[in-house]
């Protein structure tokens, strides 16, 4: 854990769908219309309802989000934020998926969240590597704090413990070191 003036960043292993916190983001595609993954995870749980609102947004291009409401979820919103697909890393893949954690904060802090969910973005279906987009989540979020004065509590919602491990270990290398005594 890591926290930073009044945040904490968080790495738990996790069911995203369980979390009770303002927003949980889901890693979609730009359709919004649902899939497989933490997508269809996060649609199973909301319901129908969830889809129809999804209907009514018109897509969502690569690098933004938009939001719903949470439906049947204990998140009170969904950010749908559409990752890129990884194709090599020389097709604008990490400045997209820093857009996708940029755009969804900004969707965040227009509905005044408090706490927010991310599961692992493009690091499924989308081949994103781990490790390099563990480091893209939490610089983004870093970054972004200075500008969201409400945000009490970020969590990075691990699948697998092998996720985890990446999130925590980043997590503690942006730990400042303990002050010497004079
Ligand atoms: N809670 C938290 N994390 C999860 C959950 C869950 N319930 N389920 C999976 N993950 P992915 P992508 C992790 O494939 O790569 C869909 O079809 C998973 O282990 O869900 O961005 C969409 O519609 C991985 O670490 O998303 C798109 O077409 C991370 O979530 C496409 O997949 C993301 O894996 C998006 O692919």
């Amino acid at each position: 854990m890591l926290t930073i003036d009044r945040c904490t960043l968080e790495a738990r292993v996790a069911d995203i769908t369980t979390l009770d916190v303002d927003a949980i983001v889901n890693a979609a595609n730009t359709s919004l219309l649902g899939g497989g993954g933490v997508d269809g995870a996060i649609h199973r749980a909301a319901g129908r309802e969830l889809l129809h609102e999804c209907e009514t947004l018109g897509g969502c291009a690569t690098g933004d989000a938009k939001l719903t409401r949470g439906h049947r979820l204990p998140a009170r919103y969904v950010i749908h934020a559409v990752g890129p697909v990884w194709r090599g890393g020389t097709h604008g893949e990490p400045d997209l998926l820093a857009s996708c954690y940029q755009r969804s904060l900004e969707v965040a802090r227009e509905v005044n969240c408090a706490s927010i969910a991310f599961p692992a973005i493009s690091c499924g279906i989308y081949r994103f590597p781990a490790d390099e987009a563990v480091r893209i989540a939490i610089d983004t979020v870093l970054e972004n704090l200075p500008r969201m004065p409400q945000l009490q509590s970020v969590i990075f919602a691990c699948f697998d413990h092998a996720m985890f491990e990446r999130y925590h270990t980043e997590l503690r290398g942006r730990q400042a070191p303990p002050s010497k005594p004079i």
